[in-house]
């Protein structure tokens, strides 16, 4: 009898992502990584569990939402909504989407504190050193450079505190011993190294553990003043998310999928995820993940991406013109193992048209136009094999060895490659046999029958094999061929794509060639439109120009309304041992009591004029905005007749 097999499991997470702003390509391609991992190894017959989401506390975030005029609350969810957003926009499988901010979370992170403080490995003591607000990082002297953070290189300063202090030289040895007995723990090697070296071997010194100096964070629960580093904080989503216990009463999730068997982040981030995160959990007597892979980054050509430099790209605006499955591609495909990877507008345009329109579309729509051409859409049984079909059946079934090779080692650039390369195979197939030729001899049928089931057998294979990474597609064409043959056992084997089956008739093209030209011009217009309208100021003047105003301030003496307007005051104003009459048009804003008193800036070399016959000499400067708010230029502590400017 065959006993049902009980699945493996696997538990994988992304970093979760700052809710401090719109995600872009670079972030959001880690996102569609893991999905294509998590994908692959549902395929494959694992039972996984894919955790994401966001991180929302910290000091960063407190002065977003300051910028912002919103309660840090209302700020995060408003963020946490635009990254979910995006995270749905490209078919992302997550199974659990994780905020800092939800409660359960925030009770065990407190629970963790207060466990760890008993233990004696939290202590409190004084800190002095070098703060970074971005990185929310302190810094030696000697760790510094240039006066700038090491990690984003932007500004830092001093800062003192009472804080909450981590014993994490107390477990580097034991950490160092596991890194040495796993070399799978820390990947790809050469981020390994850099952590050992930078930071392991020179000495681990105590992490400062809890901030005084912002309120938005996780209060400590014995001493109020103090919140919870944000690193603290954000780390322990990896297990609190499944339901993790401080007291052991845990949920089934975490007694299921705990240790995780891959945290997915990026290379900027593998310190604190291979060292501060493992002694975290050596510390709580947790067993640590299996593997932490720090992945490359994303360029913009050859550049950083960054909003201060402008060239940010974001998924959505590439999925409007090109669709989710060619945007999951590119950034696959796109990204090496170790080494950076690169995005522009121009590159996605000419991996559509190379691979998934010449290779992978093309290949399809030929197939199905020549089964409907020759065969109204169904093979028959009918088969006459010749050497040349071995070779392809071989490739295609090598290809699904190779992919799994590729995937377990998390090369998945290289797993696409192989994909697509089965995908030229069966093109050269095609070139090979020359279908069309043998529709002209009806001795030959059989023979085109064959080649032609072979070709969809080709594409049937490729197809399931690409589904964890273009599921769309994937979907697309199994109803193009028709075939309901898609599971991974189905694809061990060569020959089973269903022969009975009709294929459609109307074969749409699954990528259509762009002209490249064309397409940059309109995607130029469109970033263009999305921008919001410059400045615009009034023609350059110089020095000399500006020189030639009187600015001052002037003390309002006196003020009434002008007799016969409306909207015009009559304004008494001391410049020191000048006194002189301006006529304002502010009467729909202040009343005269309003100004009485003020000290105000005013253009004193202005020519006289009569308003309403009364004279003027001068002008009281005013700001307005474009709602039509307006106010008087106003100083506090200067004396009259100083000068502006
Ligand atoms: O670091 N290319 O969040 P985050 C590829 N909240 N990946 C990139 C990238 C690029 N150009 N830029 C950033 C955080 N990333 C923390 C994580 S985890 C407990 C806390 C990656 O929103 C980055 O390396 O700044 C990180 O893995 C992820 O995007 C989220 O970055």
């Amino acid at each position: 009898m065959c006993e049902k097999v009980k699945k493996k499991e696997y538990y994988i997470t992304t970093a979760i992502a700052y809710a401090s702003g719109k995600p872009h390509i670079g972030n959001t391609y880690e996102i569609v990584m893991a999905d294509a991992i998590a994908r692959y190894k549902r395929m494959t017959g694992y039972d996984v569990f894919f955790q994401t989401g966001t991180d929302e506390h910290g000091q960063k975030i407190e002065e977003k939402a300051q910028e912002a005029k919103m309660d840090p609350q209302a700020y995060v969810d408003q963020q946490t909504a635009v990254i979910k957003e995006i995270w749905d926009l490209m078919n992302t499988s997550y199974d659990k989407f994780v905020r800092t901010t939800d409660d359960y979370h925030k009770k065990q992170v407190q629970k963790i504190f207060e466990k760890l403080y008993k233990k004696g490995d939290i202590y409190k003591s004084e800190y002095e050193g070098w703060y970074c607000t971005p990185c929310e990082s302190f810094w030696t002297d000697a760790q510094i450079v240039d006066g700038k953070c090491p990690d984003c290189e932007r500004e830092v300063h001093k800062a003192k505190e009472e804080s909450y202090f981590f014993k994490m030289s107390k477990y580097a040895d034991q950490l160092m011993e596991h890194i040495e007995n796993n070399p799978e723990f820390i990947q790809p090697e050469s981020r390994k190294n850099e952590m050992i070296n930078n930071f392991l071997k020179p000495g681990l010194q105590d992490l400062c553990v809890s901030r005084t100096s912002f309120k938005w964070g996780v209060p400590v629960t014995f001493d109020d003043k103090h919140v919870v580093y944000v690193w603290i904080d954000a780390l322990s989503n990896y297990i609190t998310g499944l339901g993790f216990d401080c007291d052991g009463n845990h949920g089934e999730l975490y007694k299921k999928y705990w240790p995780a068997d891959l945290h997915l982040i990026g290379k900027d981030i593998v310190r604190f995820h291979t060292i501060y995160w493992p002694i975290l959990l050596l510390a709580l007597d947790i067993s640590l993940p299996k593997q932490v892979f720090g992945h490359p980054w994303m360029l913009f050509g050859e550049e950083k991406i960054s909003k201060s430099r402008g060239n940010v790209i974001y998924a959505d605006d590439l999925v409007k013109f090109f669709g989710v499955d060619a945007i999951r591609y590119f950034v696959l495909n796109e990204m090496p193992f170790a080494q950076d990877g690169s995005i522009t507008w121009q590159l996605v345009i000419e991996r559509i048209n190379s691979d998934l329109a010449n290779i992978y579309g093309n290949l399809v729509n030929r197939t199905v136009s020549m089964v409907n051409k020759y065969f109204d859409g169904k093979l028959t049984e009918e088969r006459e094999y010749k050497p040349i079909d071995e070779d392809l059946m071989d490739f295609a079934l090598e290809t699904v060895k190779k992919v799994d090779h590729k995937m377990d080692s998390l090369r998945v650039a290289d797993a696409l490659d192989a994909i697509f390369e089965l995908l030229r195979r069966c093109n050269k197939y095609i070139d090979e046999t020359l279908p069309w030729s043998l529709a002209k001899d009806e001795n030959k049928k059989d023979r085109l029958n064959t080649v032609l089931y072979n070709l969809l057998e080709g594409i049937r294979i490729a197809t399931v094999l690409v589904e964890p990474f273009m599921p769309e597609t994937a979907r697309k064409i199994y109803n193009q061929i028709n075939t309901k043959q898609v599971s991974y056992n189905s694809i061990l084997s060569w020959g089973n794509y269903e022969v009975n089956n009709k294929v459609t008739d109307k074969p749409v093209p699954l990528f259509a060639r762009i002209d490249a030209e064309a397409k940059l011009e309109e995607i130029q217009k469109y970033l263009e439109a999305k921008e919001p309208e410059k400045m615009k100021f009034k023609d350059e003047i110089t020095i000399d120009d500006f020189a030639k105003i009187d600015i001052r301030i002037g003390t309002i003496l006196n003020c009434k309304k002008h007799p016969k307007a409306d909207k015009l005051l009559v304004l008494k104003v001391k410049c020191g041992s000048d006194e002189r009459q301006i006529v304002s048009g502010i009467a729909e804003k202040y009343s005269p009591e309003q100004l009485i008193g003020k000290k105000v800036a005013f253009i004193a070399n202005l020519a006289p004029i009569i308003l309403r016959g009364q004279q003027s000499r001068g002008m009281i400067l005013t700001a307005e905005d474009e709602s039509g708010m307006l106010e008087t230029i106003t100083v506090n502590e200067v004396e009259d007749g100083a000068v502006v400017k």
